[in-house]
């Protein structure tokens, strides 16, 4: 079935108890974000807020906090994920134009469209103000009309003002740096509560000048349908909750931040480009959906978990038939922690792996292990790191590589050391036998029987 509306995806999660409705008074500065953490922290279900103070409009969140619910909005099993995700690649689709759609029933046009109208919360406690964080932007590229969809946080700054963060070399801050040079404005929309096929688009990490909106029909199982903006010469998913649009004046600095991002650690305040709100359009009876950012697990994290992987490894497989699995855990933010199950097929393969991967993803740690190991159980993962390895020889230290920006440990900006530990039993060599309890896997599930 195909999931071309977030309120249906709602429903499915509902059906499956996996939608909680908060219906006590809740405080937008820091009480939303404080439910949505402890929420993801025990991996629970997705989070309606429906009674937010001072506000009719109700908050969505954690909608995306666990693996589990990402599986579910996928549709797919976490078997079928990766290849599920790389068929949705081989099947790309541009998106249909269509007269109006939901984002069109209410319409706010200049002066009347204001930010105060969306109950944005407060996420931390040093971050300097509210925050759209679950918003796709959408923009072009001046010069060739290629078109971009990504998500990236917006400050709120006044009611008609956003500040924008898309450091290079991001799509959006490439597109903004071009009509600086030209001395033009850039035309940006925000889509809040799309689908997640449309969602879950924007995190593949497609190449400069290709859309990623035209993933998002594969992902949802039918084509994307996009409407005309009020204000600006670009196209919007017709079903969204929210469609926020606006131009960033060339030139225009306006000093934002803190913001507490996905390493667990504020990002400092600077100057950064910002975008004056032109319209705001949206449904009857909006729904705002946020994501929290900040410690891992939280939706930031999970939200690139397989695009990253799927990315990884249809790239390792190329050259590496051994290569298994790949996940990167919500530890390392995602994108410092990498894991790659392999079974050998060649000496050192495991090593040659390792160093693509780190190269590839620019990945700090990255440990392979062998088929054997759950990758996604970092237990036992360490339990072969704990036996299978001796610094000596299987610890491998890659100095000074291009690497995250927000790593807080980093000795100037876009530079880590990274680390690789094969953790795989050496090759054609004897190795002690793993202890196994023959019929295991035939017993009873005691999780069941227990709640029974
Ligand atoms: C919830 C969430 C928030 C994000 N916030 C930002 C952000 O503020 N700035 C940024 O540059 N990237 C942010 N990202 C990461 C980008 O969306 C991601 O790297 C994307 O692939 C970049 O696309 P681009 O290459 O088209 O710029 C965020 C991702 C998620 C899932
Ligand atoms: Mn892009």
């Amino acid at each position: 079935m195909a999931i071309t509306d977030l309120r249906d995806f709602l429903q499915t999660l509902e059906d499956e108890n996996e939608l909680l409705r908060i219906k006590d008074p809740i405080d937008r500065k820091f009480e939303i974000s404080g439910y949505i953490k402890n929420c993801s922290d025990i991996a629970g279900p997705a989070l309606l807020f429906e009674n937010v103070k001072n506000s009719s409009v109700p908050v969505l969140g954690a909608l995306y906090n666990n693996r589990r619910l990402m599986l579910k909005a996928l549709q797919t099993t976490e078997e079928s994920a990766i290849p599920d995700y790389l068929e949705a690649l081989n099947n790309l689709s541009e998106p249909i134009l269509v007269e109006s759609g939901p984002c069109k029933e209410v319409l706010h046009v200049g002066e009347k469209a204001s930010l105060d109208e969306l109950p944005l919360p407060i996420f931390s406690e040093l971050d300097s103000g509210a925050y759209i964080t679950c918003g796709v932007a959408i923009s072009k590229d001046i010069e060739d009309g290629t078109k971009n969809a990504s998500i990236y946080r917006f400050e709120q700054q006044a009611p008609r003002q956003l500040g924008v963060y898309s450091p290079l070399p991001h799509h959006l801050g490439i597109h903004n740096q071009k009509a600086e040079a030209a001395g033009q404005a850039l035309e940006v929309a925000i889509a809040i509560g799309v689908s997640p096929g449309v969602q879950i688009s924007t995190q593949w990490e497609a190449a400069y000048g290709v859309d990623e909106l035209t993933l998002a029909g594969a992902l949802q199982g039918k084509e994307l349908e996009v409407v005309k903006c009020e204000t600006v010469d670009l196209e919007v998913p017709a079903i969204a909750e929210v469609i926020i649009e606006g131009i960033m004046h060339p030139d225009k600095r306006q000093m934002e931040g803190p913001f507490g991002e996905y390493t667990g650690y504020y990002t400092p305040r600077y100057e950064k480009p910002s975008m004056e709100v032109t319209a705001i359009t949206h449904r009857h009876d909006p729904i705002l959906q946020v994501a929290l950012t900040g410690i891992p697990p939280t939706d930031n994290h999970v939200l690139k978990m397989i695009p990253m992987e799927a990315s990884c490894h249809a790239f390792l497989r190329q050259k590496f038939p051994g290569v298994q699995k790949v996940h990167f855990h919500t530890s390392g933010g995602v994108g410092l922690l990498g894991v790659v199950s392999i079974k050998q097929c060649f000496k050192h393969e495991a090593r040659n792996v390792l160093g693509t991967m780190m190269s590839a993803q620019g990945t700090k740690i990255i440990i392979a292990v062998d088929e054997d190991i759950d990758i996604f159980d970092l237990d036992h993962v360490m339990w072969a790191v704990c036996t299978r390895t001796q610094a000596d020889k299987d610890l491998m230290v890659f100095p000074r590589t291009a690497s995250f920006q927000l790593d807080p440990s980093k000795p100037d900006i876009g530079t880590n050391t990274a680390m690789a530990i094969d953790a795989c039993k050496p090759y054609g060599e004897d190795f002690d036998e793993v202890v196994a309890i023959p019929g295991i896997d035939k017993l009873p599930d005691i999780l069941k029987l227990w709640k029974k």
